[in-house]
């Protein structure tokens, strides 16, 4: 189910006396449509029917509701080309079971925003999120010239979420992203960073190696050690050519986000998070971008809605010019 934007969420301080410069979101963002000129484009993915699935703690499906509630505020700073397409959803109807379709939809709708040239940012909804961006990326490229393009996953995660499972949920996308790759005869790039030895078992980290994923614990990623966290990341860009780019909130400690699915009782610190945020941003690789896993039902004072906010700006603020 796609619902149109509601542009009445879209509401904040007007500082008339400014002038221009003194605009925010709320005064800049338009309604998305076809003809709309290439520029950044927000998608709600309003699901957390994968965290269910997952027994985490629902409530991720009222996340692009808050994070455009934050993001209203914000000043207007290099770019003002922003839209907004409204929300996925599964159908009310069909509960958990509407994961899949919703999904798929998700997919039809990223490939036909990247066709038209936009740099989309979609805002989550539980990770199940993951694998409707990468397939909409996939779907993207292989309309295109490249036989195999060279795609890179960067997420920044407590979690692999890599989980063999019967059925899909948050916990599952990135494998199921390794399957899409291998069927489509394409490397499958994936890198996580952040992830918590205590959050993860040794089947994960087992399938991890041998699925060739590059990834950095969470203890490896604290401020002192930034520059050689951002020369890891340089590798990794460096493999690839167009690179899909996931947030999942709980890579943040529990006292900086504690409005998520599953609160991290370490997490990597925002200043790593903003700076490898922002490297990638400005590397001119990044097709697409996603923020996933926040529960405003657990939030404080929207503390975790106001992280989202700033990473969603940052990745606008700082991707290259299209
Ligand atoms: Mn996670």
């Amino acid at each position: 189910m796609h619902t149109p934007a509601d542009m009445n969420q879209w509401k904040g301080r007007v500082d008339a006396a400014e002038g221009p410069t003194g605009q925010r979101w709320h005064q800049v963002v338009r309604p998305f449509d076809n003809n709309s000129a290439p520029g950044v484009v927000l998608t709600g993915f309003a699901c957390d029917a994968g965290v269910q699935r997952n027994h985490g703690r629902p409530g991720a499906r009222k996340g692009p509701a808050a994070i455009r509630a934050m993001l209203s505020n914000m000043p207007v700073r290099q770019r003002s080309d922003i839209f907004d397409a409204g929300d996925i959803a599964p159908q009310s109807s069909d509960a958990t079971d509407g994961l899949e379709p919703a999904q798929d939809q998700l997919s039809d709708h990223l490939a036909s925003i990247l066709a038209k040239g936009h740099m989309p940012i979609t805002l989550g909804g539980g990770h199940e999120i993951a694998f409707g961006s990468f397939e909409g990326l996939a779907r993207h490229l292989s309309a295109g010239d490249e036989a195999s393009p060279r795609i890179g996953i960067l997420n920044l995660d407590a979690h692999f979420d890599l989980r063999q499972a019967e059925h899909a949920s948050s916990g599952t996308p990135f494998r199921q992203i390794a399957e899409s790759c291998r069927q489509r005869g394409w490397a499958f790039n994936y890198c996580c960073l952040g992830v918590s030895e205590f959050a993860n078992t040794q089947a994960l980290f087992d399938r991890a190696a041998s699925l060739g994923v590059d990834w950095l614990l969470d203890e490896e990623m604290d401020i002192t050690r930034r520059t050689a966290v951002l020369e890891r990341l340089d590798a990794f860009l460096e493999k690839v050519d167009h690179l899909y780019f996931t947030i999942c909130l709980d890579v943040l400690p529990a006292y900086v986000a504690p409005g998520v699915s599953a609160p991290a009782a370490r997490g990597v610190p925002l200043d790593i998070v903003e700076a490898i945020t922002d490297h990638v941003a400005a590397s001119g690789k990044m097709r697409l971008a996603d923020i996933a896993e926040l529960n405003p039902d657990f939030d404080i004072d929207h503390r975790s809605a106001r992280v989202a906010a700033r990473l969603v700006t940052r990745i606008a603020n700082h991707s290259s010019e299209l």
